[in-house]
Order: C-alpha cells, then structure tokens, then sequence
C-alpha cells in the first residue's frame, strides 16, 4: 500500500523541509559562526521522513553524526537545532554537543553520537526496556528505531547488538542507509561483493532491502517493518539504498576528489528523492506549482525565523560545565 494523496504531500513537504534547512546551514556555515563539525544528509532524506512517518511520540528514535534530518522527522525543534550548532545554551543539548549530539525527548528522539555503532547498543537498551513495559502494561507497544550507515554495519556491536535483539525479541527497528561510502571509502574496497540485508537475516530476523531515494517505498517497506515491531514479531531490519551529496563532513561537495567514480554523483542526482516525489505529485495531479512554490515560500520563513531566534542564543555559562556530567 503506497502512500495515501495526502500523505505523499506531507511527506514531500518533509523532505523538502529537511533539505532547505541543510542548505541554509551549508549557506551560513562559512560565516565561521557555527564551529561543530556538520554531516549534512542531503540526497537522503527520503529514509528519515518515510520511517518516521510511521512513529509516535512515543516511539524513540537513535541515531548517527548525521543525524539532523532523524532529528526533524522525528519532531525535533528546528530552532533548538539550529542553536546547537551554534554551540548556545538553548540548543537541544544545551549548546555542549553541536551536530552529532542532538536530543528532544518530547519529540521521542532519544539520542545521537559521533561514534560509529555508540547508539546501537543504546538502542537495544532503550528497546528492551520497552518490551518488559510491554509485558507490563495492557496496550504499551512502543518502538525504537535505529539508524545507522553501511560503515557502521562493520563495526562488531552492530553484530552483537543485533544477535541480543533478535535473542530477546526486541521491539528494535534497524535502518541502514546503505550509501556505500565511509568517509570516502567504497564499500566495494571494505566488503565482498554482496548485499547487507542478508547477513543481518542470518542473525534471525526479518530483513530487505528497498530503494532509500523513493520515499513511497521507504513508507511501504517501514509500514510492515513498525507495524511487525509493535505487534510482537520482534526487531526488522531496513537496508535502504541512497547516496549522500555534499563531503562527508561539511558544507561543500567534494566530487573534485576523485573518490566516487565518474558520474556517479550526477547519476545518484538524477535519483534526487525530492525530484521523484515532486514528479509523482504533478503526474498524478496530487499538486500543482502553485502550492509547491507556496511550501517553499512558507518553509523559507519558517526557516529564516528558527536562524534569527538561534542567533539570539546565550553561550553556556562556566558554572553549568559540570551538570550532565556522568563517570
Ligand atoms: C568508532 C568510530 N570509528 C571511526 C570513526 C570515524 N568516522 C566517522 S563517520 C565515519 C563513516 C561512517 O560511515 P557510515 O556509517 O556508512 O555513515 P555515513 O557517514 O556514510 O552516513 C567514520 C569512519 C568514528 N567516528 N567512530
């Protein structure tokens, strides 16, 4: 079941919202204002928006160092993000983590770190906790959602994280972005030649791979994959296959260095998930250019406004640097 009118618009209103407020942040990234280092999720948006078109507040989401567009389709403030990267004292984490630590439990979006595979356990934790809420409490079905790169597939917790969900039937959604690049390796120069969603299924679960740049198939694929979590069949892995844009870390593009092949980023722009879903909006007349230039004027001062409150932010003061401090 592909998604309802409705539903495809909002979701391409989610997506483009991600996008303008990245390429506002790439934009105003050179004014030497914002000091974290940023990774941008442009050319990816489709997968945070057709996941968390599923969730509730009440599921929990975990993610990666590029976490911003996890972060807004999950409902995290705009403004409390943008502060963060300012490094202010009304950014989500209280200006002490930038980019690649964000949280907003109101919107249920638990955590992100920089460490590749940090919030994976973390993830099961949170999961596990659910499940014995669940054995519980009459009607408390909530699920985590985890996401997470092919890079991070490599890492040994992944394995052991996933073993432990699968062994206690964890209510653990695992999305992988597959991208094929770490940083600027390939995956065809790290793995064999062959699929990840596989080997995450010889741990025991339910696992498939599906096109991460069509947001119509992100929503069917994560549609069965939530509604099996909540319901008791246990944790659903996701491999969705996209491509990132601009440099791994930072605001430019990076095509000048060589490391993908040639054409390759052309091709994947061809794919845009924007593009696809704007095409699908006007072929089935489910909009028109009228209303989308309205979206983005809207979006537009949406976002310009959440920079100007930012920019009013207060540096955290030098007696708060001992709070939230765990050893
Ligand atoms: C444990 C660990 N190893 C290495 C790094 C350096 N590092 C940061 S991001 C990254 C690439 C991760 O690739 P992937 O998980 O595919 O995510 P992507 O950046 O492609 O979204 C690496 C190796 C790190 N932060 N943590």
């Amino acid at each position: 079941m592909s998604p309802a009118s409705a539903d495809l618009k909002h979701l391409y209103y989610q997506m483009l919202r991600i996008r303008r407020a990245e390429e506002a942040i790439a934009r105003r990234y050179a004014e030497q204002q914002m000091r974290c280092p940023t990774h941008l999720c442009i050319g990816e948006e489709a997968i945070a928006v057709g996941v968390s078109a599923h969730l509730t507040v009440q599921d929990k989401v975990f993610s990666n160092h590029r976490g911003h567009g996890h972060y807004l389709a999950k409902g995290g403030d705009l403004p409390r993000l943008l502060a963060e990267l300012y490094g202010f004292a009304e950014g989500c984490c209280g200006g002490r983590g930038g980019s690649m630590h964000l949280t907003d439990l109101e919107a249920g979006f638990v955590a992100s770190t920089p460490i590749v595979g940090g919030t994976v356990p973390l993830a099961a934790g949170y999961a596990w906790a659910e499940k014995i809420k669940q054995k519980a409490v009459e009607g408390h079905r909530n699920v985590v959602v985890i996401f997470f790169g092919d890079g991070c597939f490599e890492e040994g917790v992944m394995h052991e994280t996933l073993n432990f969900a699968v062994l206690k039937q964890l209510p653990l959604l695992f999305i992988c972005e597959n991208n094929q690049y770490s940083v600027m390796t390939a995956l065809a120069e790290r793995q064999p030649k062959r699929d990840i969603y596989p080997i995450a299924a010889a741990h025991g679960l339910t696992a498939v791979n599906g096109d991460g740049n069509r947001v119509d198939e992100v929503y069917e694929l994560a549609r069965v994959a939530v509604a099996n979590a909540r319901n008791g069949l246990g944790p659903q892995f996701l491999e969705l296959h996209t491509h990132r844009w601009p440099e791994h870390c930072g605001p430019n593009e990076d095509d000048d260095l060589g490391y993908r092949s040639p054409g390759e980023l052309a091709e994947w722009k061809l794919r845009c998930p924007l593009l696809q879903t704007r095409q699908m909006l006007l072929a089935k007349q489910l909009s028109n250019d009228t209303e989308l230039a309205q979206m983005e004027t809207q979006l537009a001062e949406e976002i310009e406004q959440a920079f100007e409150w930012a920019l009013q932010g207060t540096r955290p003061t030098i007696d708060s640097m001992g709070q939230h401090l765990y050893a």
